[in-house]
């Protein structure tokens, strides 16, 4: 049995950038062995698979969820057909399964920031030395992970190029040029692209990769107070990303001093948990970077008395993280279990003939199939068929379990005879029998009450996992417990630190502050601080993290 910490990530000693003075490149995690899927072979029918008609008859993953996690995840994200591994360490393929629910999770939030008024647009992927430099100060602690073009052919470049990790430094030397007057403000640019960040931690797919994609916003404006509803309002996208989308409770927030972006006037985000490790995660963030960077990049507009002003600057990102901590959210020791409106299919219609079913009856029934997906798809409803005659039923059912298909409709002799198919949910496993005539409206109504259910279920299990604490001991029984821990906190940078000192044990690494939740209990007047006993300034969420 794996320890779901050491499956997961390499203690956060490793990390570095809580070595930030220290640029040689630290030791190159390990990768775990590849898992390979199952030999799809295995249900052909003359193989003498899963009886036809019969329930899923181990199929599954070899590894649980519950027992051990690292390797649970490993092997399903092959054996759903999300990733394949790949040959340079922590970069993985993402395959159309994975591929079409970043395009759903794209297109939803795309939709919505083109409302907000910000347009796409795309810079390079390489930045030279000298304009990295330009904003060295914040650079600096990421700097081991700068990836660099250091060849072309058999020549070495004159000077090496940086492989972006992000795009402050290639994009804001034209915010300066674009901008002279207020009337070229607000601006507001969004590019999808892919970063790579050489990271040194353990890779994990979806989690943690060492290039990944994302979108990344980089928006100016004359005043504080339009940056700072900006702010929110994409926060809120990001909280609808994961809650209204992934069906994945997040908690909103600010960072701590420590845990901010070091070049932001402050950060805020949006903090998942995965209760099976129970570490937090970061789901994505968006920071007010003050006047930060137009100081640094001389971004300046003249104002109505002609006078210099600094633009107000914003910056925000959603990663392919948000697709790993959805999977580790809802998949189970069946396979992914997928929420419909991400789901690249939403519906798999099966037909199941008998062996003694007649030719015509076969055809009536796979003309029935073809009738039902097209009422469906009307509606809007993303459907496959399986009508693939070398494979059994049962297999079919574990195949498409595995794949995380919320909904499976059936349509056997018996069915037929009744003018109905029988559905069976994905994530309860709760069948239901839904007459031909009412297949186009009670299959999207089944499948919101998947979504609904799958995200009230996954908000229980995170209120579950977090503990109110006052004292040392009761944070750390909760730690203990793999839970949050919300605490009234004095936020004081040296405590953060030393929080994380002393909770690190032997086996698990030290917690640290997740955000300090924007809804938050009351804090009466002479709250202590949990760990300090000083008067406390607001709640803090701590917990173990990724
Ligand atoms: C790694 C190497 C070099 C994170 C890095 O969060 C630089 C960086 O600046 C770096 N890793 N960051 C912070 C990124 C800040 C910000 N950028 C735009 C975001 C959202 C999108």
């Amino acid at each position: 049995m794996t320890n779901p910490e050491e499956a997961i990530a390499a203690p956060a000693a490793d990390a570095p950038a809580e070595a930030p003075k220290a640029p040689k490149a630290p030791k190159e995690k390990k990768e775990k062995p590849k898992k390979e899927a199952k030999a799809e072979g295995e249900g052909k029918k003359s193989g003498g698979g899963a009886a036809a008609g019969g329930e899923s008859k181990g199929l599954g993953l070899r590894n649980s969820k519950k027992d051990n996690f690292g390797d649970w995840y490993s092997e399903l994200v092959v054996a759903s057909e999300l990733i394949s591994y790949y040959d340079v360490s922590g970069c993985y393929i993402l395959r159309p399964w994975a591929y079409a629910m970043w395009e759903v999770v794209q297109g939803w939030f795309d939709q919505r920031i083109k409302k907000l008024g910000v347009q796409n647009s795309y810079f390079p992927l390489f930045i030279t030395e000298d304009v990295l430099n330009t904003e060295k100060d914040h650079v600096e602690g990421f700097a081991p992970e700068v990836a660099w073009v250091t060849k072309y052919g058999n020549s070495t470049m004159e000077k090496p190029i940086a492989i972006r990790p992000t795009s402050e430094t290639v994009m804001y030397p034209y915010f300066s040029q674009w901008i002279r007057s207020h009337r070229d403000l607000p601006l507001r640019l969004n590019q999808w692209t892919n970063v790579v960040r050489w990271e040194f931690k353990y890779p994990t797919p979806f989690i943690r990769s060492r290039e990944f994609l994302w979108q990344e916003g980089h928006t100016a404006f004359a005043t504080q107070e339009e940056a700072e509803r900006e702010v929110l309002d994409i926060l809120e996208l990001y909280r609808g990303v994961y809650e209204d989308l992934l069906a994945v409770p997040v908690t909103k927030g600010k960072k701590s001093k420590k845990e901010q972006f070091a070049g932001a006037f402050y950060t805020t985000t949006v903090e998942a948990y995965i209760p099976e490790t129970g570490r937090g995660i970061q789901g994505a963030t968006s920071h007010c970077l003050g006047q930060n960077f137009s100081k640094m990049f001389n971004i300046t507009y003249e104002d109505d008395d002609r006078q210099k002003q600094h633009v107000w600057q914003n910056s925000w990102g959603l990663t392919t993280r948000s697709l790993g901590v959805m999977i580790m959210t809802h998949a189970d020791d069946k396979g992914l279990v997928l929420p419909p409106r991400v789901a690249p299919k939403q519906v798999v219609l099966i037909p199941i003939p008998k062996a003694s079913t007649a030719p015509e009856a076969v055809q009536a029934m796979l003309d029935k199939v073809d009738e039902l997906t097209k009422a469906l798809e009307d509606k809007g409803v993303r459907v496959v068929t399986d009508t693939r005659s070398n494979y059994t039923p049962g297999w079919k059912y574990n195949h498409w379990e595995l794949k995380g298909l919320p909904l499976r409709v059936e349509l056997g002799p018996k069915d037929m005879d009744n003018a109905a198919v029988m559905t069976c949910r994905r994530d309860t496993g709760a069948k239901e029998v839904v007459p031909w005539a009412d297949v186009a409206t009670r299959i999207p109504e089944l499948l919101e009450t998947i979504q609904a259910d799958m995200f009230a279920a996954a908000k229980s299990r995170t209120a579950n996992c977090t503990e109110t604490c006052h004292s040392w001991e009761e944070f750390m029984a909760a730690l203990g417990n793999k839970h949050m821990a919300l605490t009234p906190w004095a936020d004081e940078e040296e405590i953060e630190e030393e929080v994380k000192k002393k909770s690190t044990t032997p086996d698990a690494m030290g917690a640290k502050t997740l955000c300090l939740p924007f809804e938050a209990p009351p804090l009466p007047e002479g709250t202590k601080c949990f760990y300090s006993g000083k008067p406390a300034k607001n709640w803090a969420l701590w917990g173990r993290s990724y």
